[in-house]
C-alpha cells in the first residue's frame, strides 16, 4: 500500500559450510550449497520502507546517513528494489530507513541482515505476498549470503542447477529452538590492513586458484554432512565438518593468485588452541570457522562454554569475545522509523 510505512527486523547469519565463488555473477548463483546459522536478535537490522509518488528518486538512509545510490557497489546490492518493483508493476519510489544494532566490526556481515530485512519489508509494503523461499531468491541477487537470513535457525542455500536461478534458494533445516545448547563465541581479533572484499576475492579465487576445481564437490559433501549432523544434534560430526569446511575455503583463498590471506597470527592461535582442546577431550568439543577476515567463530555447546572461553582468553590479540545463539528469521514489527521517514518525505 502506497504512502504507508512498513518495518521489518532481520538478523545476520554465520556460514558453517561456506559460499565462495559464483557460477553466475549477475544472478549470484554459487558453485556449491552452503549452510548457516541465523543469529539471535542481539544482532539485527531494522528497516522501514515507504513507497510513494511524492519523491522523485529512491532515498536510502543507513545508520542515520543518506547513502549515494550511484555508488556501484551499493546499487548492485539494492537492485532487489527494482526486482520487486517490477513484480508489483509500480513506478513508485522507495524511501528506506535502515539501522543496524551492531557494528560491522562485530564479526558478522551486516549485508545479510540488511538485504533480508529490506526484501521482507518491501514484500509487505508492495503487498506482494511472496513466501520466504521466493524472497530468498530475490535477496540472493543483492548479496548471496543474504538469502540464508530469510529463515531462522539452521539454513541451507541450495546450489541449484538451472540457469535462471529458480532452484537456488534458501530452506530451513531446523528452527532456532531446535538446538539451543549450541553457541557461537565470536573472538574479535585486531585487524591489520584492509582485506579484499568478499565479492572481489571470490572472483579472483574462481579465476586463478588451481585447487578451486575441487572445492564445489568437497563443499557439497560438507553441506550434506553438516545438515545431517544438525538434525541428529551430533556435535562431534558437526564440529569436524565445520572446521574442515573453513580450512577448505581458506586453502583455496591461499591458492588464489595473488593469495588472499584473511587469517592472522591470532586466528592461527585459535586454530591451535581448539585443536589442542579437542585432542585433550578425545573428541571435538569446539569448532572454529573463519569468513573473509581474521575473526574466529568458535562453536561449542553450553556445557563446554566455560572451558572454551578460558582457552580463548589466553590468546594474545583477541580483543573481545561476543556470544551469539541461534535466532529467528525476519518479521514485521509495528514500531519503525515513521518519524524519520516523515521528515525525509516532508
Ligand atoms: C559465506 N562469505 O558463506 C561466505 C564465507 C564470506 C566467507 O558469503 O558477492 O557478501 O554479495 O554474493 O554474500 C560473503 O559474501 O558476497 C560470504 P556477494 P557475500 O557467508
Amino acid at each position: 500500500m502506497l504512502d504507508k510505512v512498513y518495518t521489518s527486523v532481520a538478523s545476520p547469519n554465520i556460514a558453517l559450510v561456506k559460499y565462495w565463488g559464483k557460477r553466475n555473477d549477475v544472478l549470484i548463483l554459487p558453485y556449491n550449497s552452503s549452510v548457516s546459522m541465523t543469529v539471535a536478535r542481539a544482532f539485527s537490522t531494522k528497516t522501514s520502507v515507504l513507497f510513494t509518488h511524492s519523491v522523485k528518486e529512491d532515498i536510502f538512509y543507513l545508520d542515520g546517513k543518506r547513502q549515494d545510490l550511484n555508488d556501484p557497489e551499493l546499487s548492485e546490492r539494492l537492485k532487489v528494489i527494482e526486482i520487486m518493483r517490477k513484480i508489483a508493476k509500480t513506478d513508485a519510489k522507495a524511501v528506506i530507513y535502515s539501522v543496524n544494532n551492531f557494528p560491522t566490526s562485530a564479526g558478522l556481515a551486516s549485508s545479510a541482515s540488511g538485504i533480508s530485512a529490506l526484501v521482507y519489508a518491501i514484500n509487505s509494503a508492495l503487498e506482494l505476498g511472496l513466501d520466504a523461499r521466493s524472497l530468498s531468491i530475490i535477496a540472493r541477487q543483492g548479496s548471496g549470503s543474504a538469502c540464508r537470513s530469510l529463515f531462522g535457525g539452521f539454513v541451507i542455500w541450495h546450489v541449484g542447477v538451472k540457469e535462471d536461478g529458480s532452484d537456488s534458494y534458501a530452506e530451513q533445516i531446523a528452527n532456532e529452538g531446535y538446538w539451543p545448547e549450541l553457541v557461537d563465541l565470536i573472538a574479535i581479533v585486531s585487524e591489520g590492513k584492509k582485506k579484499v572484499s568478499s565479492r572481489a576475492g571470490m572472483k579472483q579465487t574462481v579465476e586463478t586458484s588451481e585447487l578451486y576445481a575441487q572445492r564445489p564437490k568437497i563443499a557439497e559433501a560438507h553441506a550434506k554432512a553438516v545438515s545431517q549432523a544438525i538434525l541428529a544434534k551430533d556435535f562431534p560430526t558437526l564440529a569436524e565438518y565445520i572446521m574442515k569446511d573453513s580450512n577448505s575455503m581458506h586453502a583455496v583463498m591461499l591458492d588464489t593468485y595473488p593469495p588472499l590471506l584473511y587469517l592472522n597470527d591470532a586466528s592461527r592461535e585459535v586454530i591451535n588452541a581448539i585443536t589442542e582442546l579437542n585432542e585433550k577431550h578425545g573428541k571435538p568439543v569446539a569448532a572454529y570457522t573463519f569468513d573473509a577476515g581474521p575473526n574466529a567463530h568458535v562453536f561449542t555447546l553450553q556445557g563446554f562454554k566455560g572451558e572454551v572461553l578460558e582457552n580463548l582468553k589466553e590468546i594474545e590479540g583477541i580483543e573481545k569475545i561476543v556470544e551469539v545463539s541461534p535466532g529467528p528469521g525476519p518479521e514485521i514489527v509495528k514500531e519503525g522509523f515513521e518519524k524519520e521517514i516523515q521528515e525525509i518525505v516532508g
